[in-house]
């Protein structure tokens, strides 16, 4: 793939069946992404560089999904002035209200948009960064619309069985 426009990090691989949502949302409008494993925790070292390095490849935004006490989405905040769409992944015990919670407090200063949890947060976090990129796009902006129209027309056309 060519540069990256948006980078998309998770904390594990057992986030990558969510995350692969935002991935194919970006693939489908023809956006291009990089996506890796990084945990903030795990490898705090590997992160700071790979934030440097990936900005400086010029991409527009980070998607971070992460689970549980899930600081990653933060972390990056902490680390770049980029936007941050935070998304939080499903947990065992919690069902990912621990992660939704923990994205989405961050302390004022160091926002992240925070997203649904789960396959629904992680598509529309892929969404959202087809339509800031749109902003400056004017083909991307008109696949956006055609999405949405797309959409509608299936909802107009929807029937409901009868009794
Ligand atoms: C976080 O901890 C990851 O984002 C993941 O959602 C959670 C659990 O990680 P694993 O134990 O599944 O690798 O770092």
């Amino acid at each position: 793939m060519s540069k990256p426009l948006v980078s998309i990090v998770m904390g594990s691989a057992n986030d990558w069946d969510v995350m692969k949502q935002a991935a194919q949302q970006l693939k489908d409008f023809g956006v291009s992404y990089d996506a890796r494993v990084i945990s903030a925790h795990r490898s705090p070292d590997l992160l700071f560089d790979y934030i440097k390095d990936v900005s400086a490849q010029g991409v527009s935004c980070f998607i971070a999904g992460a689970g549980g006490a899930a600081h990653l989405a933060g972390v990056i905040a902490g680390k770049t002035t980029l936007p941050v769409l935070g998304v939080p992944m499903p947990s065992k015990h919690l069902q990912g209200l621990d992660s939704l919670l923990s994205i989405v407090q961050m302390p004022k200063g160091i926002p992240v948009a925070t997203f649904a949890i789960g396959d629904a947060g992680a598509a529309n976090a892929g969404l959202f960064a087809v339509a800031m990129l749109a902003i400056n796009d004017a083909g991307l902006a008109q696949r956006l619309q055609a999405f949405r129209k797309k959409q509608a027309e299936a909802v107009k056309a929807t029937t409901l069985p009868d009794l």
